[in-house]
């Protein structure tokens, strides 16, 4: 079998404009500076501030986005600003903020260890969380049992007591049908749910119809594991309900997330050490993205931009106006390219024209744009479209700063490589264009940026960089210089005192919604799409070095369908959806259950998956469906040469 060879990107290592010909040239930083801020000058002249947008770096530190926010709302204006946080954990962070007022994962790793049930649910950890998965691995040591719900039988569910394997987009019922369960056989936190939750009459009215039999015919899950699973869960001493993209990447996402959070509210599995639920976050820094105000409608700290007082404080230490109304979402920064709303984007750290689903139209859209700047450390897919290349230093090993990860834990990263040629560091960059631009902020290193954050931002008040290097990170909310923060969120649920316990937790009261791209005679089977150990995203960054262990894309299935279409591992095949066609060899796996196709997005200049994907977003998130298409497969009979 011939495996065909990955693309390599070359590591930027000057910055490029684009010349008279359509050509991308080296230029000196001062050309490639001056040309990429009188673009952004240009657009917002002419067209307002919301012309503009800006996309930043979930991998690049907290102090960068921190910067990139600042730049987005003060030089240019707007509150358009996000990150690849809306195409995988937007709507965690949207059902948990509906719940418990805050968007993070509620418990820490180490609680992982001392837990007596772990529920994987949509999340294939072994590959894709290595680092959380040795806590799964030591918790399964002390005596914990472990749960996983995926279509597919994954590396993950090996390690499981057992494996649910469910029909895509059908996680809802099955979640319903648990707490169906556990009302039904009196495994209800009575005592949690009076004091500490609203909507639960309303709740087990709309679960009841959700039976075992009814549930195991939509999702595929025999009623006998349903019951298991509801009565470990429910009986557990301590339980840690996580989750991933197999939940968020649905045009329903934050309403699967809500009924994952309703399973925990019914058995008080929140809110205790060693009880909670958590979304396992994508990028090394993702978490801390969001929390620096790299997003819409938050500013730095997870504070409202429509909370008048907090708009006030910002706007004084900035010296600004802040438009009192939410940005553009990723998603919707994309629509408007296609109005033409959008003029001029800054893309730091991004590669959208391979990671948006339907990815022919996001290129089209994306060349619809009058000035794209990409900030990168290669020269991807989305930077060869630019009409400015800026080269960066990598976040992670030749720029200083913190980055914040899942369990909420801030951390610190240095400098420890030289970075090649004339990149720059990111923040330096930012600052240099905010400069041109009208705006000198002084920034003279990263902790003068995280010093000047902490002063706006109450949940990251006591972590001075001191402080992080002597207890090796801290945990927001962490507002005290004296007192050390607590490893779990809302403990304030279980508090007697109505005062101190707050505002209730709500049941949320969701339907099953199966996906948009319907399986048909035309398209009858469903493709799901994610990832593996050995390849990173779009690719772009694991590409660059040889794994003997990576074998590129493949359509995997199950043997049966391999059968059912006469072909066998490596045989080509094309792939259609309603949107787009490619080809890839064939990879059979038992480890996919009939009707149900996988591809990953690693290899997208060899085989770009995301031609076959829907852009059916989450209404309340703005998340894709990338985890539900509809595809045909055609064996392709080799030419004879
Ligand atoms: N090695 C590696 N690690 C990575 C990354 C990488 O590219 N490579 N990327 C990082 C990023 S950005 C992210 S966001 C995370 C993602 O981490 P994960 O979410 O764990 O990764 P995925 O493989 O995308 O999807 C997880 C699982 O969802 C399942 N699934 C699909 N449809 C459904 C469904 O309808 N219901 C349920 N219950 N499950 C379903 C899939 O079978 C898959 O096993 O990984 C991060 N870590
Ligand atoms: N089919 C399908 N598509 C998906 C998904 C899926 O499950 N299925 N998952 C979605 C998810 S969860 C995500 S997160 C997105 C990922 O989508 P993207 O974030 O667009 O993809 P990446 O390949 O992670 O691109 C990251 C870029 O950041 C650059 N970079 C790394 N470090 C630095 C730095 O320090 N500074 C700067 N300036 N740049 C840096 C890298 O070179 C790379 O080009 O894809 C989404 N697309
Ligand atoms: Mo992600």
């Amino acid at each position: 079998m011939k495996k065909k060879p990955q693309k390599q990107y070359p590591r930027l290592t000057h910055p490029l404009v684009r010349d008279g010909k359509g050509q991308l040239r080296r230029a000196s930083w001062d050309e490639a500076l001056e040309r990429a801020a009188a673009g952004f000058r240009q657009a917002g002249e002419t067209y307002g501030p919301d012309a503009f947008a800006m996309l930043s770096c979930a991998r690049a530190t907290n102090e960068m986005n921190y910067v990139a926010q600042k730049f987005t709302r003060v030089v240019m204006g707007t509150n358009n600003v996000d990150s690849c946080n809306r195409t995988c954990h937007a709507p965690s962070v949207a059902g948990l903020s509906a719940v418990f007022g805050s968007g993070g994962g509620t418990s820490s790793y180490e609680e992982v260890d001392h837990t007596d049930l772990i529920v994987m649910w949509g999340s294939n950890a072994r590959f894709a969380h290595p680092i959380f998965f040795q806590h799964v691995l030591k918790g399964i040591r002390n005596g914990a049992r472990m749960y996983a719900v995926d279509p597919r039988r994954t590396s993950t569910a090996e390690w499981a007591e057992s494996w649910l394997g469910l029909n895509v987009g059908t996680d809802i019922p099955l979640a319903h049908a648990v707490g169906r369960e556990i009302i039904h056989a009196g495994l209800v936190n009575r005592a949690f749910v009076e004091r500490a939750t609203t909507g639960f009459e309303e709740y087990a009215q709309l679960v009841e119809p959700w039976t075992l039999t009814a549930a195991a015919k939509v999702t595929g899950v025999p009623a006998a594991a349903i019951r298991e699973l509801a009565h470990a869960y429910a009986t557990a001493e301590r339980a840690q309900l996580c989750w991933t993209l197999g939940i968020t990447e649905h045009h329903n996402g934050t309403d699967n997330v809500r009924a994952l959070i309703n399973l925990s509210l019914l058995t008080g599995h929140v809110g205790r050490y060693g009880a909670g639920v958590q979304p396992l976050r994508g990028q090394n820094n993702v978490q801390g993205g969001g929390d620096m105000g790299a997003i819409p409608n938050k500013l730095p700290g997870f504070q409202d931009i429509l909370d008048p007082v907090a708009r006030v404080k910002f706007e004084q230490s900035w010296d600004t106006v802040i438009q009192p109304r939410y940005g553009k979402t990723l998603t919707e920064m994309f629509e408007a390219m296609e109005t033409r709303e959008l003029r001029a984007v800054y893309c730091i750290g991004e590669n959208p024209a391979q990671s948006e689903a339907d990815s022919e139209q996001a290129i089209r859209r994306l060349a619809a744009l009058d000035h794209l700047v990409v900030q990168d450390i290669f020269l991807t897919k989305t930077a060869e479209m630019a009409d400015v290349v800026l080269p960066a230093t990598a976040a992670w090993a030749e720029t200083d700063g913190t980055t914040t990860n899942s369990e909420r834990r801030v951390q610190r990263v240095r400098a420890a490589l030289v970075p090649p040629g004339e990149a720059r560091e990111d923040i330096d960059i930012i600052c240099a264009m905010a400069e041109r631009l009208g705006h000198d902020w002084k920034f003279t290193d990263s902790q003068t940026v995280w010093n000047e954050l902490r002063s706006l931002s109450p949940d990251h008040f006591g972590m001075t960089y001191d402080r992080l290097e002597e207890h090796q990170g801290l945990q927001w909310p962490c507002p005290d210089m004296e007192e050390l923060p607590s490893s779990y969120l809302h403990g304030r649920l279980w508090e007697t005192d109505p005062v101190r316990r707050g505002t209730p937790a709500a049941f949320g009261l969701v339907q099953h919604d199966p996906p948009v791209d319907l399986t048909d005679e035309e398209y009858p089977l469903r493709l799901t799409t994610g990832r593996r150990l050995d390849s990173y995203n779009t690719g772009v960054q694991s590409g660059s070095f040889a794994s003997p262990m990576r074998r590129g894309e493949y359509i995997e299935l199950c043997p049966e369908d391999a059968e059912a279409y006469g072909v066998s591992v490596g045989e080509e095949v094309r792939i259609s959806s309603r949107r787009g066609s490619v080809t890839a060899p064939v990879w059979v796996d038992p480890a996919l259950r009939p009707g149900l196709a996988f591809m990953t997005m690693h290899f997208p200049d060899e085989v770009d998956t995301n031609q076959l994907t829907i852009e059916a977003n989450c209404p309340i998130a703005g998340t894709a469906e990338f985890k539900a298409s509809a595809i045909r497969i055609e064996k392709l009979v080799p030419a004879w040469t």
